[in-house]
């Protein structure tokens, strides 16, 4: 099938936050007494930020009420946006802006797809918002990844089938997703988290459609 759509994951494939949702998490954790190290955070990675605090609370074995889930929230997402408050148009990874801009020069049609509900604030800062033709965020989906909820609203913002697509994540969570959505998928990074991509790459540095389609029909 050919492909005529991109999906884009945000945090860890377009902008590198994941150091801050990790300091973030971790103060919290800090604070209820429950270790909580980069493994840990490794797990949360395109994970919702409901599921990442029960996630932190089952590690402690605590049990907390609603109210009290909801104010841990808000204190983690404060501390996270203090810290990507300083995010700006050059922190955009190596390569993703000249290679998102090839995608659209070629007629391609470019989504993001990210379980973050702050989304649209770090694409703004990072001045892309107009960059895509279809944004679903952490806002739109009722399931996180790694269910396909996030990718599968994507395609069809964008009038295609999951076949039609190629999804970029650098997460275990959303290389899951993709793959039960039945999109395929690029990983971005590790190759051991992410080995059930069907091809995997560094970085965008220097990456082109040419080259993707190479490494796509290799793998
Ligand atoms: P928020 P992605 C995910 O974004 C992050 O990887 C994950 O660490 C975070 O917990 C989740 O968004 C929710 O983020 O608290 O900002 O709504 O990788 O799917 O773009
Ligand atoms: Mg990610």
């Amino acid at each position: 099938m050919t492909i005529k759509g991109f999906i884009f994951d945000l945090d860890g494939v377009i902008v590198d936050t994941a150091s801050h949702h990790f300091a973030a998490w971790q103060i919290l954790a800090e604070d209820l007494g429950v270790p909580f190290d980069e493994k840990d955070n490794e797990l949360l990675k395109g994970v919702s930020r409901v599921d990442s605090l029960e996630f932190i609370l089952n590690k402690g074995g605590l049990v907390l009420d609603s109210q009290t889930k909801l104010r841990l929230m808000e204190k983690k997402n404060a501390h996270y946006l203090s810290l990507a408050g300083s995010i700006g148009v050059n922190d955009a990874l190596p390569g993703i802006v000249e290679f998102i801009q090839e995608l659209k020069s070629l007629g391609m049609q470019v989504a993001l797809g990210s379980s973050s509900k702050n989304a649209h604030q770090i694409l703004g800062q990072l001045e892309l918002t107009d960059a895509f033709n279809a944004i679903v965020d952490g806002n739109r989906i009722t399931l996180s990844k790694p269910d396909p909820e996030v990718f599968m609203l994507g395609a069809r913002l964008m009038g295609l089938t999951p076949s039609e697509c190629l999804v970029f994540e650098d997460a275990k969570a959303g290389v899951e997703a993709a793959i039960d959505g039945g999109f395929q998928v690029v990983g971005v990074g590790n190759e051991i988290e992410l080995s059930d991509a069907d091809a995997i790459i560094d970085d965008f540095e220097e990456m082109n459609w040419e080259r993707m389609q190479n490494l796509l029909s290799n793998s």
